[in-house]
Parts: structure tokens; C-alpha cells; sequence
């Protein structure tokens, strides 16, 4: 038979149809009742067969033995130590020596919260993520400056489109078809990316700033607004704070000045003044998630989200709607047992991500696990998520890893993070659970469900209700059987049930889309207005507005032409076939990118006499790695 459910490989969760006969699943398609891709899908979508299928599949509990190598044992050997040996970490180094860590594979909603709720009840107020490295900084940036962040902006009816360091047709192919679908009415395209991507190749215009100088250009944008009257006067007037501190400073920002910063010709920056203006007021901005990797990533976002303000794109169509929420449950119990008296990792460090986030910054974790922080970390759950091969500087965090008195990993392969665990535990796929998936940009709800089960592979909520049983808390806070419970007792207070989402696999819309909420109610910003400075970012001693400040890499540069390291790197271009680091033993995948590949810009490869396919060893400051 076929069961339609939702991909949850990567973040887009298209809309699927599973084929299963004889219990096996032999074919996945794009189901084409869902609007997030109808009927389309990207090539990781059919490997989820290679995946769930993979010869190196984890199917049993591993356990290392003091001479480093891994010996199968049952779950329930495992369940028990593993909890055994948490109580006594707990007992000796207090329970916020124990922390957990959610991958990307997970996603960023309900199977996030089991983790966290664990941990709260538990008394550990240490939560660790991928956010860290994904999503959170733009959404606090959007937040702070006009209380909510649009994962995806209503590109269908823009008149001019601005992305922003993203390359859509490779990372979210869905986002092509609304995009394209503007440019045959004739909608412009700006793309700002140092490196000429294949989204590049279809815009108006290409900008190419220096990598982390986009503030600037930001800056240099709203100056030209503003100087030639071309901004919303009537929602800026009536709807925003600090407008004219913003004005004044970015009177700064000549077009001269603005070239020499980021070092796009000042001809372009008026060329993309020119497309905005055109576009008004349906011109948007997208912003991807490298202006995050950068250097004060969360004041160049805020500073596109002023830009954005000044277009008017708050809340408009053809712009950047305001989505409203589903009204479901929420598990963190974050306000019940906030444990900040616990001193989250990381909290002190970074004020406003554990106050937006509640979440711990990885970095300060690493530190900390290698005893530099205000006190031990010394137990770790990782699920989802390999940051011994995706986090920043992969040589220090695997010694991180590996110094812990305790660490779980849960997966589906031995990856680079899983050989450093002391248990490993095989994970369910997202084919072997269900659940919840809110598409907040166009206010629809969709609901997987379980197309798979292997026997000895549990879910993450049945992974977390046995290890909080085992500790003595599972009645309190883990009190539902299954997830299938779970979905019900979230769904309650909505209007919304499980049967209904049951039987429309694609979902459904659960409220209208309304714009221009803003006039009825206030925005969820700390004075209900949209703000070009922050208040509350003064008074955590930062600079109320957001500031420009030149990259480390551009202030430190020596100024003789003597460097020894001439060339400027930027990691994490994605590939179609590739998820971070998940697909790399899919062979017909291989056969496309057999290893790691390097980019360089033609000038600087004949410099080198380097050719196509040629091996290039790139040092650091932190290594040195053949692509
Ligand atoms: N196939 C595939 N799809 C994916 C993923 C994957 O691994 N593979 N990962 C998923 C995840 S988790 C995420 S977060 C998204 C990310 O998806 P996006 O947010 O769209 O980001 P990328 O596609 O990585 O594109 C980032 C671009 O920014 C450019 N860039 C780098 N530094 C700067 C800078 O300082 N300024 C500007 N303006 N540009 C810069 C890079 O050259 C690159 O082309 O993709 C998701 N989709
Ligand atoms: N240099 C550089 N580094 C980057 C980035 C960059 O642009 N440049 N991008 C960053 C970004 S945006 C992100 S999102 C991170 C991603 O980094 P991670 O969160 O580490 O994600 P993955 O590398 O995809 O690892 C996911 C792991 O989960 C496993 N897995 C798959 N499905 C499941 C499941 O259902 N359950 C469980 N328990 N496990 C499963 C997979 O086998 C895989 O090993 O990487 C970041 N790292
Ligand atoms: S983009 Fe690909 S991997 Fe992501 S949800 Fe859609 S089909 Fe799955
Ligand atoms: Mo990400």
C-alpha cells in the first residue's frame, strides 16, 4: 500500500508517499496534494530508502570496551547502565554537569523539546543544539528588531526579491518555484554572494561583498532610501523607535565608503538601490544562514531587517508576512523549572541567546567539557546531530568528546561523533516516528506518521520517557505511552485533531493569513513598535542599533603584501546530494562528489597552476585539510 507522510530529512518537510510492500519500503515520491513542494522532491528524498536500508545501519546497542572497540549489547543493558551512570555523574558532580545536544537531523520543534524537558526535570539547565550554528541568530536578529522571524518570505507575489548569502535552487529547492514564478512577472532578482552560485547566475544583479561585510552594504542601502525619500514614511512614523539615530548613522554610509567596505563597485549598490525602488512596496529581503557564520551575524541581520522596515515588507504581502501560531502546546518546562540559578553554560556569555533561546552556546559547552568553563560539563547525550564533523575547529571538539565521563550517542551510522561515545544507540529514522509539522509562513499543519518500525529501534520520546522512568521521573513529566499521545495532548487547545490530520495526510491551513496586524496589535518587540535601535540591547551594554563592525579577518590583515595566508575561505557551500555531513555512503551520490571539494576563483587558481580535480592541501589556524 501507500502512506502518505512527510520527509523530515531536512528542513522543507515536503509532502511524501511511501510505497511499502511486504513491509519494506520500495518507493518514496513527492505527494502533490502538499503545497510546501507538490509533488516535486530533491534527490535526498528517494534516499531515504538508502538510508533506512544502509548495509551499515545501526540496528543494535554498542558499548565500548576499555580497549577502545565497540561490542554489541541489548537495549536494555544499555538503558540501565547509561542511566546508572548518570545518576552517579549527578551525585558527584551535580546534575548540570549533564547536558544533551540535538542535531540537525531532528528538526526544531517537537523532537527538540524532549531533550530539554528531560534535562529541566532532571535539573540540568544545559541544553546544547545546532542552533548554535543554524537559524537562531537571524531569528533573534528578526525578533529583536520587528518580534518575529518569517522562515520564508511570500516570495510568489514579490516585485523584488534581495537574497541575501543563500543559494536556493541547492539548499531549498522549494523556494524556487514561488521565486521563479515572480520573475515571469517580472520581478527583480539581487543576489549577494561572494562566490558566483548557480542563483547567481539567474539575477539582475550579482553583488559580491567581501565575506561578513554586509552590514555595511546593508547600511549603505537605507542610506540611499532614506536620503532620496524612497521609504515608508506612514509605518515609519507611526509604527517604529529610533528612526532618527538609524537616519544619522547611516548617513554614514556613502555609496564610496559602502565600496570600500565590502568592495562592491558603488555603481552596483545603486544599481540594487534602483531595483528596490522599483519594486515598492513589494521588494524583499531573504537572508540565508551564512551571514550567521560571520562575524557579528546577528547586527548584519538586524540591520537587512531595518532595511526591510524602511520597504515596508512588515507584514505585507508580496513581502514579509507575520505568521501567526498554531496555538499547540508547548513541553519545555522552562517555565516551571527555569534553573537559571543553575548557571547555564554559556548564559553569562551570551545573554540574549539563552534569554530568546533558552539554549546553551556550543562553543562555551566545548570549553567547558575541556574543563575552561565555570564548571564541569561532564555527560553528554548527542542525538541527531555529528558535531565532531560540523562544528566549528572538529579537532578540539572531538577532544572535547572524548574527555567526558560519559558520553551517549544516538544514530543511525558510526559516525565521527558516535566513535567517541561510550554507548551508541541505534536511532528511529523519521519514517519510524510521527510527528508534528507547523508551516508557520502559510499557517498550515501537516502530521507524519510512522511508516516503519525494526524491532530494538526506539523513537527519541520513547528513548527519553525510559531514561527519565529509569530516573525516577517519567510519571511527572513524561507521562504519555507514545508520541501518538504526545501529538494528541499538543494538539488539544487548537481545534485541530490527530484523525483529521490522519486522514489529510497534506495537512491544512489552521487560520486565515491576515496582513498588516501590526495596526491592530502590537508587535512582540520589547516597546510594540519596530525597532531600529534596541533599548534592551543597551542595557545589556551593547550598541542600540545595529552597528557595522569590519571583520576580524579585514582589521588584523597586515599591511605589507607579505601575508602567508593570501587567501580567504568560506566553508559549508552545500551540495544537492549532501545533508552537512549525512549521504556520504550512498554510492551513486559518491560517484557525484567522491570527496571534499574546494572552490577558487580562476584568477587565484592560475596563480597556483591549479586545474580541475586537481588536490590542493588548504592550511589554517586551526588545520590543514586536502580538498
Ligand atoms: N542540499 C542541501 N540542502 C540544504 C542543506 C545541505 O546541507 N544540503 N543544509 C540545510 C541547512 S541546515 C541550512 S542552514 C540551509 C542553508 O541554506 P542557505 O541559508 O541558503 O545557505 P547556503 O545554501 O549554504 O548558501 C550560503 C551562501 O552564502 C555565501 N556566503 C558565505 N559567506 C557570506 C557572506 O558573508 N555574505 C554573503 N552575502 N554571502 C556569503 C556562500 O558563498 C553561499 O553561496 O540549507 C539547508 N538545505
Ligand atoms: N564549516 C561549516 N560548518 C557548518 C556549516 C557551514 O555552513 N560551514 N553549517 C552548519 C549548519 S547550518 C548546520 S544545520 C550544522 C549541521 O550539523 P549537525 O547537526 O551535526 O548535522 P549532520 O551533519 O547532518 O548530522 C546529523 C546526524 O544525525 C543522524 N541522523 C539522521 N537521521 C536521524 C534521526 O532520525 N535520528 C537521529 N537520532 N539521528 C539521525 C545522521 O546519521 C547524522 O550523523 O552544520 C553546521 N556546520
Ligand atoms: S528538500 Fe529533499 S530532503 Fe528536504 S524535505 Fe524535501 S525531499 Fe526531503
Ligand atoms: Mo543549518
Amino acid at each position: 500500500g501507500t502512506l502518505p507522510t512527510i520527509c523530515r530529512q531536512c528542513d522543507m518537510r515536503c509532502g511524501i508517499e511511501v510505497q511499502i510492500e511486504h513491509s519494506r519500503i520500495n518507493k518514496v515520491s513527492g505527494m502533490k496534494a502538499h503545497p510546501q513542494n507538490r509533488g516535486r522532491l530533491c534527490p535526498k528524498g528517494p534516499a531515504a530508502i538508502d538510508t533506512v536500508y544502509h548495509p551499515e545501519r545501526l540496528l543494535k546497542p554498542l558499548k565500548k570496551n576499555g580497549s577502545g572497540s565497540f561490542r554489541e549489547i541489548s537495549l536494555e543493558q544499555a538503558m540501565a547502565e547509561i542511566a546508572d551512570r548518570l545518576a552517579a555523574i549527578g551525585e558527584k558532580h551535580g546534575r548540570r554537569s549533564i547536558a544533551a545536544w540535538h542535531g540537525e537531523a531532528l528538526g526544531f520543534a517537537q523532537q527538540e523539546m524532549y531533550p530539554r524537558r528531560f534535562l529541566h526535570a532532571l535539573g540540568s539547565p544545559n541544553f546544547l543544539s545546532v542552533n548554535s550554528l543554524c537559524y537562531v541568530s537571524r531569528y533573534i536578529a528578526y525578533r529583536l528588531v520587528q518580534g518575529y522571524w518569517n522562515a520564508c518570505p511570500d516570495f510568489r507575489n514579490a516585485r523584488c526579491i534581495l537574497l541575501w548569502g543563500t543559494n536556493p535552487p541547492v539548499s531549498h529547492f522549494t523556494f524556487m518555484h514561488p521565486i521563479e514564478e515572480a520573475r515571469k512577472r517580472g520581478a527583480g532578482l539581487v543576489v549577494i554572494d561572494p562566490r558566483r552560485t548557480e542563483i547567481a547566475g539567474k539575477a539582475d544583479l550579482h553583488l559580491r561583498p567581501m565575506p561578513g561585510t554586509d552590514g555595511a552594504l546593508a547600511w549603505g542601502l537605507m542610506r540611499r532610501l532614506i536620503e532620496n525619500g524612497h521609504y515608508d514614511r506612514e509605518f515609519v512614523a507611526g509604527y517604529s523607535v529610533g528612526f532618527d539615530e538609524a537616519a544619522a548613522y547611516a548617513a554614514e554610509f556613502t555609496r564610496e565608503k559602502v565600496g570600500r567596505l565590502t568592495g562592491v563597485p558603488p555603481e552596483q549598490i545603486d544599481e540594487c538601490g534602483r531595483l528596490i525602488i522599483e519594486g515598492l512596496p513589494r521588494s524583499i529581503n531573504y537572508v540565508g544562514v551564512s551571514l550567521e557564520h560571520q562575524e557579528n551575524g546577528v547586527n548584519a541581520v538586524r540591520a537587512i531587517a531595518c532595511l526591510g522596515g524602511l520597504i515596508g515588507s512588515v507584514d505585507r504581502v508580496g513581502a514579509d508576512p507575520w505568521p501567526e501560531p498554531l496555538g499547540e502546546r508547548s513541553l519545555t518546562l522552562y517555565d516551571e523549572l527555569p534553573l537559571l540559578d543553575q548557571e547555564p553554560i554559556g548564559a553569562a556569555d551570551y545573554p540574549v541567546l539563552y534569554d530568546f533561546y533558552k539554549e546553551c552556546n556550543t562553543m562555551k559547552a566545548v570549553e567547558a567539557m575541556l574543563g575552561f568553563g565555570p564548571y564541569p560539563l561532564r555527560a553528554l547525550i548527542v542525538s541527531g546531530g555529528n558535531p565532531a564533523n560540523t562544528n566549528p575547529n572538529v579537532a578540539r571538539v572531538a577532544e572535547a568528546l572524548s574527555r567526558l565521563d560519559l558520553l551517549v550517542v544516538r544514530e543511525l551510522f558510526l559516525t565521527e561523533t558516535a566513535a567517541l561515545a561510550d554507548y551508541v544507540l541505534p536511532a528511529a529514522s523519521f519514517l519510524e516516528r510521527s510527528e508534528l509539522h507547523i508551516y508557520s509562513h502559510y499557517q498550515w499543519v501537516s502530521m507524519s506518521r510512522r511508516a516503519l518500525r525494526i524491532p530494538g529501534v526506539v523513537d527519541e520520546y520513547s528513548f527519553w520517557r525510559d531514561l527519565a522512568r529509569r530516573l525516577g521521573f517519567a510519571e511527572r513529566y513524561f507521562p504519555w505511552q507514545s508520541e501518538e499521545e504526545v501529538n494528541r495532548w499538543l494538539l488539544e487547545p487548537t481545534g485541530v485533531t490527530g484523525e483529521q490530520l490522519e486522514q489529510h495526510a497534506e495537512g491544512g491551513e489552521y487560520k486565515e493569513v491576515h496582513f498588516e496586524k501590526y495596526r491592530q496589535q502590537p508587535l512582540a518587540t520589547p516597546s510594540g513598535k519596530f525597532e531600529f535601535s534596541s533599548q534592551y540591547l543597551e542595557d545589556l551594554g551593547y550598541p542600540a542599533l545595529p552597528v557595522y563592525e569590519e571583520p576580524y579577518y579585514l582589521r588584523s590583515r597586515p599591511k605589507d603584501s607579505s601575508e602567508d595566508r593570501p587567501y580567504l575561505l568560506i566553508s559549508g557551500a552545500r551540495r544537492r546530494v549532501y545533508l552537512h555531513s549525512r549521504y556520504r555512503n550512498i554510492p551513486r551520490f559518491l560517484r557525484l562528489h567522491p570527496r571534499a571539494e574546494i572552490e577558487l576563483h580562476p584568477q587565484d587558481a592560475a596563480v597556483l597552476g591549479a586545474g580541475q580535480g586537481d588536490k590542493i592541501r588548504v592550511s589554517s589556524e586551526v588545520g590543514s585539510i586536502v580538498l
